[in-house]
């Protein structure tokens, strides 16, 4: 038995999970299986009683989730290309990092959520708010890429995820023009195999 991963192929979350998976070289070792959550599958809320993708079942039934238990997991299986560093303020950079990126994705979500909604009018203020909190992000991240390594990390990862979703979602942001350098970073690290296999498309 091997471990499966409910995702669905736009999550941003997922995504970052899958490109860890197959970075740490462990694909062989997970089973895909899209559970879109808004249909309710019995299975990924069996897994992750949040109803939430991703989530991931262990070889022994046990479940993990969220995306950055699951990274952290999968990092830890195996010691090639390590992700997180193991101690000392780096450690706490990187868990930053994938917060921060994390950040960029929830925001990202609510307003197509906001954008979605029937029931009642869109609310502006939503909108606005968390546009705002892309809006500050992105020069953090445009600060921090000069510094970015040969190795990939989990916060490239994180980054390089969380951007990439608000690429095919809400490309009127704009980043890219906002962020040169990490616009020139994003668009060769989105050469990586991982990240080719994982570009998100509506199902
Ligand atoms: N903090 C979670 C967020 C996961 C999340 O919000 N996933 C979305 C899909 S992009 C979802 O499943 N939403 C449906 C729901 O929560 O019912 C993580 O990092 O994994």
């Amino acid at each position: 038995m091997s471990m499966k991963l409910f995702y669905t192929p736009t999550s941003p979350y997922a995504r970052k999970v899958r490109v860890v998976a197959i970075e740490k070289g462990l694909k062989d070792k997970i089973e895909l299986v899209i559970a879109p959550p808004a249909e309710n599958p019995p299975e990924l809320q069996k897994t992750n009683p949040l109803g939430a993708v991703p989530a991931l079942q262990l070889e022994n039934g046990e479940s993990l989730y969220d995306s950055p238990v699951i990274c952290a997991y999968l990092d830890s299986l195996s010691k090639d290309n390590p992700l997180y560093p193991s101690s000392g303020i780096e450690k706490f950079r990187a868990m930053r990092a994938e917060a921060l990126a994390n950040g960029i994705m929830e925001s990202g979500v609510a307003i197509v959520y906001e954008r979605r909604r029937t029931d009642t009018g869109i609310s502006q203020k939503i909108v606005d708010k968390h546009l705002k909190a892309i809006d500050r992000a992105i020069p953090v991240l445009e600060a921090e890429c000069p510094a970015f390594g040969e190795a990939v990390t989990i916060a490239q990862i994180a980054y390089a995820t969380a951007l990439g979703y608000i690429s095919f979602r809400l490309p009127e942001i704009s980043w890219e023009t906002k962020a040169p350098k990490l616009a020139k970073w994003a668009e060769t690290f989105s050469e990586r195999p991982s990240m080719k296999e994982t570009v998100p498309k509506d199902l």
